[in-house]
């Protein structure tokens, strides 16, 4: 892998930084430090302001300060522990604090696992003088109750240098869980290639927001972006370009693994997709016998859409997606296996299906469960799969009955609207990146809907969740994904979290303003849209 490895981490110096703190008689070592002197000991965030907005907030008692003498308590098991590390890794630079993490004492923070009605990923978080204590009955809620802690704390605790603080925690419980269990960001590394840091920067924003699914769209007509060691040339060759004519670039297996681990680590399952019988010129063009007339077409580096397809009446198609799903499989300890299925306009309808009807059952035979874009649901979608919708309001009735028949007759839908969460889409005409085939979508447009109510007549149980895809074509940067993605991203990571009845733009763009100096904290950058009222300073 290479290129635009532009997020090499900023090492703490917290020792320098707290000798110069010291110097400023800001602190005394040794000492718990009272406020600052020149800060007015700034109220504490309130409960309710966190993105995204918890289930249930009960404000009460007086708010919990971190200081000096701070311990983070985690119980017995390695997980919980790690998350302790996870969470003191954050707090430490910014505070100088030691906080050390210990199984024994009391107070402080303490993260603690407990038999009780959480659910898989709920967690609750109650804060008092005397200490702040999430409880959760599995190791993922734990870790959303620590994003929501992050968020009460102030943005500085984000930066990676000493601050000031204070850091005050208000006073109160949090009880929360999810709506819907799959919340999803899609990343397009196959239109321009993202290295295996800049996924890593990437997965740790969808964390501050609780999403949990992370889809790497790894093949589509301008690069094959995931070693096969049966295929080798797919990612020797097939990934050695993409749009603009740059150089590409692919992942190892040991890139993927670390890719993998790192999710996991951040409570994320990776969805990986090879998109097919469309989007596949980089396949094509790698190998000759994968086209119909034995020829290998020149690798494309434009936008265009839609004019290649595997070839469905050989059979050497089906051994190369059995080779490929096998290879991926291997590497997936996820459920899902994303197959593709859009715009195969280059395809009959009756070889789509047929297509579909042969490779569906390969994904099953290595234990994983087939994601489709909706297009699937013109096919056989297998039991149990799952479609991708990503129609618009202009999306004709048809189409949208076909769609919502495939929910009642048992496919599970993920909600990708285009033109409400394509991150890709942009803000205004005058947005420089991005493209606008489904329209302008400014941050209000893509917060505010019900994916719910989304597609009438779709079973409740057949919505699983929301998931904002941001495909690559004009992006190269992390900086393009970072602007293209906030303030969006955290829009769509509520839709998937928070109740129904917590959604409301006027009290929303509130918390979803008070999240930009953590982003500055974070060097994100982001859309100043005018419809935040962002904090001036
Ligand atoms: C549609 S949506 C696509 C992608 C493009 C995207 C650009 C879908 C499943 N296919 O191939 O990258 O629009 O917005």
């Amino acid at each position: 892998m290479r290129r635009n490895h532009s997020t090499t981490p900023r090492s703490p110096r917290i020792l320098g930084s707290l000798l110069l703190l010291a110097a400023a008689g800001v602190f005394t070592l040794g000492t718990a430090p009272a406020a600052p002197a020149a800060t007015t000991a700034a109220a504490p965030t309130p409960l309710d302001q966190v993105v995204p907005a918890p289930a249930s907030v009960k404000p009460a008692g007086t708010p919990y300060r971190i200081t000096r003498t701070s311990s983070v308590r985690v119980d017995g098991s390695a997980e919980v522990r790690r998350i302790g590390a996870y969470l003191t890794g954050i707090l430490r630079p910014s505070t100088g604090y030691p906080l050390p993490l210990t199984d024994h004492g009391t107070g402080g923070i303490s993260l603690h696992l407990a038999q009780g009605d959480y659910g898989a990923e709920g967690y609750r978080l109650h804060s008092d003088a005397g200490g702040v204590t999430i409880t959760a009955s599995a190791p993922a809620g734990l870790f959303h109750g620590v994003q929501t802690l992050r968020q009460l704390l102030p943005p500085a605790v984000e930066e990676k240098t000493v601050q000031p603080g204070p850091w005050q925690v208000a006073g109160g419980t949090v009880e929360d869980r999810p709506r819907y269990s799959y919340r999803g960001a899609m990343l397009d590394v196959s239109r321009h290639f993202f290295g295996v840091a800049q996924v890593k920067r990437y997965i740790d924003q969808l964390a501050l927001y609780k999403i949990n699914e992370l889809h790497l769209h790894l093949s589509d007509d301008q690069g094959w972006r995931i070693a096969v060691d049966s295929w080798p040339r797919l990612a020797t060759y097939g990934g050695s370009t993409e749009v603009g004519g740059g150089a590409g670039g692919s992942y190892t297996k040991a890139d993927y693994r670390e890719i993998v681990s790192y999710a996991a680590s951040r409570y994320l399952e990776v969805v990986p997709e090879i998109d097919m019988p469309g989007h596949s010129n980089a396949a094509l063009a790698s190998y000759a016998e994968l086209n119909c007339n034995g020829t290998a077409p020149p690798l494309y580096t434009g936008t265009e859409v839609g004019f290649s397809s595997l070839c469905v009446p050989k059979q050497v198609t089906y051994d190369f997606v059995d080779d490929v799903v096998r290879e991926l499989a291997a590497l997936t300890p996820g459920r899902y296996l994303h197959i593709g299925g859009d715009e195969a306009h280059s395809t009959s309808h009756a070889d789509y299906v047929t297509f579909m009807d042969r490779v569906q059952p390969i994904v099953a035979k290595y234990g994983k469960t087939v994601i489709g874009w909706h297009q699937l649901t013109g096919a056989h979608p297998a039991q149990g799969a799952l479609a991708q919708y990503w129609g618009l309001d202009r999306t004709s009735a048809a189409d949208k009955a076909q769609v919502v028949k495939a929910a009642q007759n048992g496919t599970g839908l993920i909600l990708s609207p285009a033109d409400r969460v394509y991150l890709d889409m942009k803000y205004t005409k005058d947005t420089k990146l991005g493209l606008d085939w489904a329209g302008l979508v400014e941050v209000e447009r893509s917060y505010d809907w019900n994916p719910g109510a989304y597609l009438p007549g779709a079973p409740d149980s057949a919505i699983r969740g929301v998931e904002a895809p941001l495909w690559s074509e004009t992006l190269t940067t992390s900086a393009d994904l970072d602007y293209m993605a906030f303030p969006r991203l955290p829009g769509a990571a509520e839709l998937g979290w928070s109740p129904a009845a917590t959604h409301d733009w006027d009290t929303y763009k509130v918390r979803l303003a008070a999240q930009a100096p953590r982003w500055d904290a974070l060097g994100i950058t982001y859309y100043r849209s005018p419809q935040v009222p962002w904090p001036t300073s």
